[in-house]
Formats: structure tokens, sequence, C-alpha cells
């Protein structure tokens, strides 16, 4: 049996922001694949630790092999897809130029989202607030105005990296206050987050908000027991 005709499963919790990334990589690819709705808080059984020994989700489990990390899903699920539909550029500086992006974001973006809901502290909120539409306006400058997505005209890894955790920033405003000025410097971010909204694999994908925002209340109050998101 070759690769592409094995089953795929796919280990997903509805509310998590890092499987959304694999979700949207495999409707964007257009493999087929079993969902597989998996709460690693709830439990984590041998099997699945098996899977994936960090407990996490996402995890891509093909023929009794599996992989997780999200960043990592959305590569192999790139190249498990086939050529068609690439989600990182094939030509290598732009391969290496989007990395960049993507690690910008998982070093720049994604702990200052968690920061800003953990932190209890009102300066350190405050600080990491500033810090976070500071490193958004830096993240756009690697964005072309020109087109619609950071890596052109369809949606790729950059944006599928950024994407579920733009969509939760309605989170970060209903617990911490956190607004994305209208103004000329976030434009094309405003403009990115409508484009990307309008995409069937990202709609699919999208939970409802107000379950998103009950889910994250216990960060937010300083109850939860949460390990690294870095
Ligand atoms: N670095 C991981 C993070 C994945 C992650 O934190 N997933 C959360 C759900 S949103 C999880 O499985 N948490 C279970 C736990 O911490 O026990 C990735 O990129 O896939």
């Amino acid at each position: 049996m070759t690769e592409m005709t094995a089953k795929l499963n796919f280990y997903c919790a509805w509310f998590c922001p890092f499987a959304q990334r694999a979700w949207i990589a495999l409707l964007e690819k257009g493999v087929n694949f079993e969902y597989i709705e998996y709460n690693p808080y709830k439990e984590k059984t041998k099997e699945f630790l098996q899977l994936n020994p960090r407990g996490l989700v996402p995890v891509i489990e093909v023929n009794g092999q599996s992989v997780y990390e999200s960043d990592v899903c959305i590569e192999f699920i790139d190249e498990y897809g086939g050529p068609a539909n690439r989600l990182l550029p094939a030509e290598p500086m732009t391969r290496a130029k989007t990395r960049i992006i993507c690690g910008f974001i998982s070093r720049e973006i994604i702990p200052a989202f968690y920061g800003l809901l953990l932190k209890q502290d009102k300066n350190a909120q405050e600080k990491i607030k500033a810090a976070l539409l500071h490193n958004l306006k830096t993240l756009l400058t690697y964005k072309p105005d020109s087109t619609p997505f950071f890596g052109g005209n369809k949606l790729g890894m950059a944006d599928i990296m950024l994407v579920p955790f733009a969509m939760r920033f309605p989170v970060l405003s209903h617990y911490r206050g956190f607004v994305i000025p209208e103004t000329r410097d976030y434009e094309s971010f405003h403009r990115w987050m409508k484009a990307c909204k309008e995409q069937t694999s990202v709609i699919k994908t999208t939970c409802d908000i107000d379950k998103a925002i009950m889910v994250y209340q216990s960060y937010a109050d300083g109850t939860a027991n949460v390990r690294s998101k870095i």
C-alpha cells in the first residue's frame, strides 16, 4: 500500500488552534482523512501516548506511524498530499523565507497570545498587549501588499500557522480588552483576516467563538494548569 492510499487518522480537539492548523492543511490539500475528536485534557490513553508521547493534539497517523507538532503536521500533509496545491513553495529561497515567517509566528506571536491570557498582573498584560501589536506590525512587513496572503494568491503555510490564533483574538478582546486598531498600520492585517475568513478550509474548521471564549476561562482567571505553549 502506498502512503497516499493508506488511511490517515487525524486526532483533533475542536477547540485547539494548533489542531486547526493541521485540519486546514488537510482540507487545502484535499487529503482523505478520518477526523477523530480527542480531548487530551480529559484523558491521555496509553494508545494516544504511543502516537504522541507529549500527549498533545494534533496527531496524524498513517500506517501505524504518527507525526505531531502542528508545524511538522502541516509540512507532512503538504508532502503527503503531493505536489498540487503546495502549502510551502517549491523554490528553495521562497521556501526558506516562508519558514522564516513561520518561525516568527511561533516565537513572537503565539507566546504573546498565551502570555496575555495567562498573566494576571495588569502591568504585565499591558506590556504583552503592546508587544503583540508591535510583533504583528513587524509580521505584516513580511506580507506583500499586492496579494491577499503571505505567499501570494493562495493560502499557504504562513497563513495557516497564524490564522487559528488570529481567529481567536476575540478571546483576547473579551478577557483582556486587546484590540487591533483600525488604523493604517494594521490595514493589511484586517484585509488578510477577511481574505482568510472567506476560505472554505478556514470556514469549515472554525469553532464558535463564544465556545472558544469559555474554553479559555481558566487561562484568563489564573486557575488553569497550563504547560508551555512555546
Ligand atoms: N506545540 C504543539 C502544541 C499543541 C497543544 O498545545 N495542544 C493542546 C490543545 S490546544 C493540547 O493537546 N494540550 C493537552 C495538554 O497540555 O495536556 C503543536 O504545535 O502542535
